[in-house]
């Protein structure tokens, strides 16, 4: 695509003045198409100085999670591939499961901001424009239904794995779906599915990370956090998204290649929910116990009072001590 190649081409000499002529000859189109594409670019953020003679030079690109900017970092073989950058949506997940049956295993379509992110059960994520990651991946694995839930620990220890390398800040998952950071959310995952009784159509799992976020409502204070708010330096949200993309598609193809087992010790390491007491809230009520382990189908084993073992494949848990189970 010629605009891929042209902003590679600028980025390579950045700073650098290039002639329209080279740039024509380069990328093999007329002067005239450059000079549209370049105007299309700075419209879209990209400082680029123009001069008559001299030509065009990239000063600095703009903020923006489009493919072009985070591409260079992505060394994905399929999730990426196609990728659809929205500068604000409703909800990634909501265009993600409209159009997952005609677009490619390993879409990924993602935001700039949302106006109506949702999180599990009902409830709203909060997504500001230009400071997270909102995302969403759809993926067709060939697995039975009921194992598509171990795709949430999937992302989970993908996204804790990106934190670590990028922000070398200490974050734990708190089973099943919410990444913590010094006893708040950093992050939320929303798997959601189509199916039939034995095969899965496609999931979509919906990302959300506060990265360079500050200013959370007060119902949220306490509760969330972001990256920057934490480690007091900006993370760069295009190596970010690469690296939870990077390792999404290796821990998907190692779960998909070897099972759960081979995934499980890490998520335990990684679990801020294993040795705490917690809440667990069904439909028809709500048990309290102390969450022992995650077996091997990637169910939560919790131990009650009266020392009987249960296993909790979903639902609603909360741990005591972190965010509102006092
Ligand atoms: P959850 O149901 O576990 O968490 C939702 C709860 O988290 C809310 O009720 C609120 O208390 C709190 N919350 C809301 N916004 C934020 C925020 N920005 N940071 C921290 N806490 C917050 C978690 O659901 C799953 C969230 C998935 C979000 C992604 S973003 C891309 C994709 N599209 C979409 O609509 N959802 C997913």
């Amino acid at each position: 695509m010629l605009r891929q190649r042209l902003i590679r081409f600028l980025k390579e000499n950045k700073g650098e003045y290039i002639s329209g002529q080279k740039l024509s000859e380069q990328l093999n189109v007329s002067r005239t198409a450059i000079w549209k594409h370049i105007n299309e670019l700075k419209n879209e953020g990209y400082q680029i100085k123009s001069h008559h003679k001299l030509g065009y030079k990239l000063v600095s690109e703009p903020d923006l999670l489009i493919y072009e900017e985070v591409s260079p970092y992505l060394t994905t073989n399929f999730i990426g591939k196609n990728y659809i950058h929205k500068l604000t949506i409703d909800s990634t997940n909501n265009l993600a499961k409209e159009i997952a049956s005609k677009v490619p295993d390993g879409t990924v379509i993602i935001a700039e901001e949302q106006s109506a992110g949702r999180g599990r059960l009902g409830r709203s994520w909060l997504s500001q424009k230009g400071c997270g990651i909102w995302m969403s991946v759809i993926l067709k694995p060939n697995i039975q239904p009921q194992e598509a839930i171990n795709l949430t620990q999937v992302a989970a220890i993908s996204v804790v794995k990106a934190i670590e390398e990028l922000s070398h800040v200490e974050n734990k998952i708190k089973w099943p779906n919410d990444i913590i950071v010094n006893n708040k959310k950093v992050c939320g995952i929303l798997t959601e599915m189509s199916s039939e009784i034995d095969k899965i159509n496609y999931v979509v799992i919906g990302i959300g990370v506060n990265v360079n976020c500050y200013n959370f409502p007060e119902e949220l204070k306490g509760k969330a956090t972001s990256l920057n708010l934490e480690t007091n330096s900006k993370v760069d949200r295009k190596k970010l998204t690469a690296s939870i993309l990077n390792n999404l598609e290796f821990y998907y193809n190692t779960y998909l290649q070897k099972g759960f087992e081979y995934i499980r010790p890490i998520c335990i390491a990684k679990s801020i929910t294993i040795g705490r007491e917690i809440k667990v809230i069904y439909n028809e009520g709500e048990m309290v116990g102390k969450a022992v382990t995650i077996d091997s189908n990637g169910s939560l084993i919790v131990e009650t009072k009266e020392g009987k073992r249960l296993s909790i494949m979903s639902g609603d848990v909360s741990v005591r001590g972190l965010l509102d189970y006092i």
